[in-house]
């Protein structure tokens, strides 16, 4: 773990800004109904969350609201609920059953509106065809869709009957979905035929039936195949069954699913998430706890209200998308806009040609898309009539001031308040966020930690750092959407988040806290690359690069980059008495496609003779990254053991 680089972090950032007073008027918490939250928040914190996870419909009430046994928490233990009962079906005896759900655009132009009461029936008769499939409680179950409406359909049909979902980003390739599906024990995988993408068709069955091919995921037994793009594909017999035509055969009896009621630490999904060996952790998110966060953080930092319609622009690939796209808006009674496909296709106004016509009131996005549009100009903003919005997001990476600035300014024509988030995977839900009518914001805080959430900055001993300098970021008291767990791999669990300091559960961040008590997020401290918002682990692209036969080593570093935050560099040697060729360059950003996906691909791969080691063996990937960002090495090398190395990447960078 690296600390150096952070215990020195320089706060100039001296702007702030108050909740704008038309909107804290109405707003659902104010400065007042606030302070009072944090009050009791503080006072007793479980009992603060377990007046939140009353908001939901239980099937059973809870004994005890919370059970801590570092790192094993158990959130309302013995309550029993189905997640979907407060995603859908309270609202149904509400005004709410004839409300848009999910209104979504498809990328060529295509709108299509759901209400919950139709989101409702697709999901039952879902839930209906997964059972006729035999998936049972318990059972794991991957999901691999385009962002249509029916990658929702499929979560939420999962959770329905008791089935823990892995939804597998429709970026990934062919090898990285064997990896996961053999890592959860998959029974039954949900996927398209394919989705559009900047005007093209990306064939997800296609990677399916690569992954599945030569019995390499021998737990899979059904393929079921919802029809997108009408693409030719392979169906294989006794296996893939297209989902139109499964729902079509349902009997009428199984037109309607009853919920089934799980226990409230029962998981809901595996979501799988870089860490800082080459092999992803299967995050697990049980029920109770994880809804619960969720919705209350939605209705707290959205300041969620019957006729808003939220877009939150991840893709349910992510955790973002799993938290606030599908539970956290849904279990709200939120209309959710839903957008397939790039952001500047056709036009790089697309997104605020879609906020003008859809009305779009709160935008949640990455500060990389906030960074492109920045680039492009304001003209492409300015051309549309954004005034429907009222409320603006970002989450998955450190915003620059200077980006936050135009995001307030050009898109939120300075008048809506921005809520920066931060949180991760594993936490499941926003732990630092600004409750936008109360808390005054800073461009580049992600403000205080919300209530009912203890977070501080400590130094390598766990002593806390204080306002004076920058340390590790952890959380100090169990929350209620924590990770119970990798799957099948407790080991690592305990030893990833939990070991780093006694007590207190590690993040994996830099961070600051100022005068005010605002963190500053310094970024990852560990081997884990943020590339647009999408968490990359250096060791997973050395991995694939090293599984090229023509690579001896490779050591994978990420520097600061304009738009997507950071990006990689790879140094590469190669074996013995191999000629470089001008293609090879090219072959191994394939391999990296192929081995994770195109999101992973490196900025640069440098060729060189060795690699600068310690007199372990160990590669001292500090130089690399000084390399890789300032061209030049300025640290100390005293342990370096061979500088040739050094010298020639040294001598290429300054030509
Ligand atoms: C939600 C999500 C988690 C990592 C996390 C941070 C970084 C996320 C912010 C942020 C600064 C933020 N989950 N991160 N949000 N850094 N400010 N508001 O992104 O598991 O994919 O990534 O992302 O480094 O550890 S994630």
């Amino acid at each position: 773990m690296r600390l150096e680089h952070h215990l020195d972090i320089h706060l100039n950032e001296t702007r702030q800004f108050l909740p704008p007073v038309e909107f804290s008027s109405t707003a659902k918490i104010d400065a007042e109904s606030y302070a009072q939250l944090q009050k009791e928040a503080q006072e007793n914190p479980v009992a603060f969350w377990e007046k939140a996870a009353r908001n939901l419909v239980w099937k059973k009430p809870w004994k005890t609201g919370l059970i801590w046994n570092a790192p094993k928490a158990q959130w309302f233990a013995e309550g029993k609920l189905n997640v979907t009962e407060s995603c859908l079906d309270r609202h149904l005896a509400t005004d709410r059953r004839h409300k848009n759900a999910i209104v979504w655009e498809g990328e060529d132009g295509e709108i299509q509106k759901i209400t919950y009461e139709e989101l409702h029936r697709q999901v039952c008769q879902l839930a209906s065809v997964l059972v006729n499939k035999g998936i049972r409680v318990g059972d794991t179950v991957a999901i691999y869709m385009p962002l249509v409406p029916e990658a929702v359909v499929a979560m939420l049909a999962c959770a329905r009957v008791g089935a823990i979902h892995s939804v597998i980003f429709g970026g990934f390739s062919a090898e990285s979905i064997k990896d996961r599906v053999n890592d959860a024990g998959c029974s039954l995988i949900i996927t398209a035929d394919g989705g559009y993408r900047k005007g093209q068709i990306v064939s997800l069955k296609k990677n399916i039936d690569k992954a599945l091919q030569e019995q390499a995921c021998p737990t899979v037994h059904t393929v079921l195949v919802y029809r997108r793009t009408n693409s030719d594909v392979e169906m294989t017999p006794g296996r893939d069954v297209w989902w139109q035509e499964a729902v079509q055969n349902l009997e009428k009896q199984d037109l309607l699913f009853d919920a089934v009621s799980v226990d409230s630490e029962h998981p809901l999904f595996i979501l799988y998430t870089s860490g800082t060996t080459g092999k992803p952790k299967g995050i697990v998110h049980t029920s109770g706890g994880y809804l619960t966060q969720v919705a209350a953080t939605t209705s707290w930092v959205f300041d969620l209200k019957e006729d808003d319609i939220y877009w939150c622009t991840a893709d349910v690939g992510w955790i973002t998308g799993h938290s606030y796209v599908v539970y956290g808006p849904l279990a709200c009674g939120a209309t959710v806009f839903l957008y397939e496909g790039a952001p500047l296709h056709p036009a790089p106004d697309r997104f605020w040609e879609m906020i003008e016509k859809h009305k779009i009131s709160i935008l949640y996005t990455a500060p990389t898309a906030i960074r492109t549009f920045m680039r492009l100009g304001d003209a492409h903003v300015k051309k549309h009539d954004l005034s429907s919005l009222r409320l603006l997001g970002t989450v998955g990476e450190p915003i620059n001031p200077e980006a936050w600035m135009w995001y307030r300014e050009i898109v939120g024509g300075s008048r809506c308040p921005i809520v920066d988030t931060w949180w991760q995977t594993e936490t499941g839900a926003m732990m630092i966020a600004p409750v936008p009518g109360a808390v005054i914001t800073k461009p580049g805080s992600a403000t205080r930690p919300l209530p009912g959430i203890q977070m501080d900055v400590v130094d390598g001993n766990g002593q806390s750092c204080g306002t004076k300098m920058g340390g590790y970021l952890v959380a100090r008291h169990p929350w209620p959407s924590m990770a119970r767990g990798i799957w099948k791999d407790e080991d690592r669990f305990q030893e990833t988040y939990w070991s780093q300091m006694p007590g207190l559960y590690f993040a994996g961040d830099g961070a600051r806290i100022d005068e005010d008590g605002n963190f500053w997020i310094m970024g990852r401290i560990d081997d884990v690359v943020n590339i647009s918002g999408h968490r990359i682990g250096t060791m997973e692209v050395e991995s694939a690069l090293v599984s090229h036969p023509l690579v001896a080593e490779a050591a994978v570093v990420a520097r600061p980059d304009e738009i997507t935050g950071q990006a990689i560099v790879a140094f590469v040697t190669l074996k013995e008495n191999i000629a470089f060729d001008g293609n090879l360059e090219k072959k191994l950003m394939q391999t990296v496609t192929q081995q994770i996906g195109s999101f992973a691909k490196p900025a640069a791969i440098r060729f060189t003779d060795s690699l600068p080691k310690t007199r372990s063996g160990k590669i001292m990937r500090r130089l690399l990254r000084e390399l890789a960002t300032k061209g030049k090495i300025t640290g100390d090398t005293t342990t370096l053991e061979d500088f040739s190395a050094l010298v020639a990447l040294q001598q290429e960078e300054a030509l």
